[in-house]
């Protein structure tokens, strides 16, 4: 970072805030990065947290008042609710979603802050996208609210950067799997949920059917994906809605087979739910050529070492 900006992350609590946090602290000091999340934390928390604020993104007066009292010149807002989640309070996850967003580029339309990165998904695309190797640009008809969010919020930050010149950066997250904090909501949440299960009772009744092959990535991969998109030129960053970004692909009978590997005895078994239509309606894979002709993204995890990682975390921390 060209002048060590100081950085908020709005979300901090959640599945890639934790994580974000951690590696942002380690990159650039930790004065240099304040947390903040909806949630209010313990002292016990707090004394061992960083520079934490409490903060609903809803609430543009309290935001400006951290950004002034930090002198924060880029955000991180991770605030959302995802797929599942969504479906169940539309209406309060397309406030939460785009209000949030437009406070932040709000702000720094004003001149406030130099740099944003926000968050798309492969939600923002819909049942009529190509499904195989997903293109850059393509159609787009998402049918979920959480989707028809991202889609607009794409739409937004585009709008921004031509109009306002808002140096905004985001990526289109495939289903991110991790195991240092709880997934918060999605439909992809499956891919974490098995491994948990896994170690602790030897099976899953998985909410997807057994072939439903969607993308994912883990979730080193994704912070790195992250911090290289912020980290780069602004003139390398030549798309300004949403980058498409590709890990690998699976379906929840190939997880298994792969954990059988390590766990013989495992066994799944396939209850789908209200889940599995907004699964159907997403694409299978991803065409991330685009991220890597413009700011050399490369990805390191596949299914084979994601699964020996996974098991090899999760069983130490249950130590
Ligand atoms: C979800 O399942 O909602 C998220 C996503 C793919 O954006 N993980």
């Amino acid at each position: 970072m060209a002048a060590k900006e100081k950085i908020l992350i709005i979300g901090s609590q959640g599945q890639i805030g934790t994580e974000l946090l951690e590696h942002l602290r380690k990159l650039y000091g930790l004065d240099n990065v304040v947390a903040s999340d909806v949630k209010e934390l313990s002292r016990e928390e707090l004394s061992s947290c960083g520079i934490y604020e409490t903060l609903n993104i809803l609430d543009a007066k309290r935001l400006h008042e951290i950004v002034k009292k930090h002198t924060i010149k880029q955000v991180y807002l991770l605030a959302a609710l995802l797929s599942a989640t969504a479906e169940k309070n539309p209406g309060f996850a397309w406030e939460l979603n785009m209000n949030g967003l437009f406070n932040v580029l709000d702000m720094a339309k004003e001149g406030l802050l130099s740099k944003i990165y926000w968050p798309s998904s492969i939600a923002a695309f819909g049942s009529t996208t190509p499904k195989q190797n997903t293109p850059q640009f393509t159609i787009m008809e998402p049918n979920t609210v959480y989707g028809i969010s991202k889609q607009a919020g794409e739409r937004w930050c585009e709008y921004y950067f031509n109009k306002y010149k808002v140096d905004v950066r985001s990526l289109r997250y495939p289903g991110l799997i991790s195991w240092k904090s709880a997934p918060g909501g999605g439909t992809t949440d499956y891919a974490i949920h098995i491994f948990h299960e896994a170690i602790k009772t030897g099976s899953y009744n998985c909410f997807l059917s057994e072939n439903t092959v969607l993308p994912m990535m883990y979730m080193p991969d994704a912070i790195k994906a992250t911090v290289n998109i912020m980290q780069a030129d602004a003139s390398k960053i030549k798309i300004r809605s949403s980058y498409n970004l590709a890990g690998f692909s699976f379906s929840p009978r190939e997880i298994a087979n792969e954990i059988k590997k390590h766990i013989p005895s495992f066994k799944i078994t396939y209850t789908p739910d209200f889940r599995q239509a907004i699964a159907d309606s997403w694409p299978q894979s991803i065409d991330d050529s685009k991220a890597q002709a413009d700011w050399d993204w490369k990805p390191i995890f596949d299914l084979e070492k994601v699964t020996i990682d996974m098991l090899t975390n999760l069983r130490n921390q249950k130590d």
